[in-house]
């Protein structure tokens, strides 16, 4: 088989970078270890980026995130029992962000493409990258016990933090940067309505909390938990307890608490690899960088990456012009440091650190009251989080 473009993954980024290329005529096949029904039992990101919608508008994949999105104006910070509203809109003039799940923009962009009729192939095994130091890449994959081979023009790693682009990459080539969290995020999904209209982010003595949601009835909560923890030694009444704990009072006095049908365990990391192209490879999203939710940059960075690495490609094969694959990696990265600065900051903020010590959530608070109080200050946190420039 030849195609020009073969893409590795079919989580969001190797599925929108498809879909922006495929509606330019440009021919792909999406590789994906796993099935579609596994993709889609993944639950992950919740808050979209102004950027990230337009994206999915210009993929033509919007309608339904407009019909069932919920567009926020702001998030609020609890801490010492009282919260405090950061008036995104206002404070970045007319910017917000809309509440719509991963998972729906995942399966928005799979049922387009299967419409379109682009190849997507899934269940492949031991997907490994060669030749891409040269001019004739391709990717070899096994499926049903065959191994077959895709020869292509690039090769685009959109697999993931474990995934095999990066793997593949000769270790003399790749600086990494890491820092690990010495905590996780206990997530759980109920059918019950979100204790507010807006999201809440609590820094407590006892550990984080997060109040977030998925519609006007169905809730998504956090809260920080060790990480020998396991998701058995969380019974639902554990966890709801924990959250009213973590948040002030009138809130845990209006939560509404249900069974949980989700419950997972995320661990968080700072990662970025440098550089992003090697040769014909590209890294995309979590294969180049992970960030702590906290700051809900995930999926919006790999969106962003995708829309520096679809101009690029898009220049190569309209304007026969490789300016924009030669500025890949530097451009994406400027952007993704600047978001994993962001995510490590508002973690640092706002959870509880092995040695955070009396002294320690004091200063947190201190800034927390300062961040509040100052314009600037939530300006700042404001224009983060609704998302930098491209
Ligand atoms: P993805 O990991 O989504 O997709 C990679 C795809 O590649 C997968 O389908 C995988 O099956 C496939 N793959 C992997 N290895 C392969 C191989 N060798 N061969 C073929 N295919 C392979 N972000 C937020 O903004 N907010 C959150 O709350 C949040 N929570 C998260 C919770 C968890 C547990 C995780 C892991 C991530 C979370 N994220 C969150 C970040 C997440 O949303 C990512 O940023 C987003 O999924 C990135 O999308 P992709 O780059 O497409 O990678
Ligand atoms: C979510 O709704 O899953 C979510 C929202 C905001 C975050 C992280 C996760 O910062």
């Amino acid at each position: 088989m030849r195609t020009q473009v073969v893409i590795i993954g079919s989580g969001p980024s190797g599925l929108l970078l498809g879909q922006l290329l495929g509606n330019a005529g440009i021919d792909t096949v999406i590789l994906d270890r796993v099935g579609k029904d596994h993709i889609l039992s993944r639950v992950r990101a919740g808050v979209l980026e102004e950027g990230t919608v337009g994206l999915l508008d210009r993929a033509g994949v919007g309608a339904r995130m407009h019909r069932e999105g919920l567009p926020h104006d702001g998030f609020s910070l609890a801490f010492n029992g009282r919260d405090h509203r950061i008036d995104l809109f206002g404070l970045t003039g007319g910017k917000r962000v809309v509440v719509y799940g991963q998972t729906e923009v995942t399966l928005d962009l799979i049922e387009q493409r299967a419409r379109d009729g682009y190849i997507t192939i899934y269940d492949a095994e031991d997907v490994s990258p060669y030749g891409f130091d040269g001019n004739a890449p391709f990717v070899t994959y096994v499926k049903d016990g065959l191994t077959h081979r895709i020869d292509c023009d690039f090769i685009a790693g959109c697999d993931g933090f474990h995934g095999a682009s990066r793997k593949a990459v000769p270790e003399e080539a790749i600086r990494t940067f890491e820092r690990v969290y010495p905590f996780g995020w206990l997530g759980i999904l109920a059918d019950v309505p979100p204790v507010s209209p807006e999201l809440i982010y609590a820094n407590h003595p006892r550990g984080f909390a997060l109040c977030s949601m998925r519609s006007h009835t169905r809730s998504r909560y956090y809260v920080q938990c060790s990480l020998d923890n396991t998701v058995e030694m969380w019974s639902d009444d554990r966890f709801w307890d924990e959250l009213r704990r973590r948040l002030p009072l009138h809130h845990a006095e209006a939560l509404i608490t249900g069974p949980s049908f989700e419950k997972s365990i995320a661990p968080l990391r700072s990662f970025v690899a440098e550089p992003m192209r090697f040769g014909r490879l590209f890294l995309v999203g979590d294969a180049a960088h992970i960030v702590p939710p906290t700051g809900a940059k995930g999926l919006n960075l790999a969106v962003s990456d995708v829309h520096y690495l679809c101009e690029g490609l898009l220049q190569h094969y309209l304007e026969k012009t490789d300016a924009g694959l030669d500025a890949y990696s530097e451009k994406a990265l400027r952007r993704v440091w600047k978001a994993v600065r962001f995510s490590w900051s508002m973690t640092t903020l706002l959870h509880r650190f092995p040695d955070t010590g009396d002294f320690s959530q004091r200063i947190q608070e201190a800034e927390l009251d300062y961040l509040t109080q100052s314009r600037a200050a939530s300006t700042a946190m404001a224009e983060n989080y609704v998302g930098l420039p491209y």
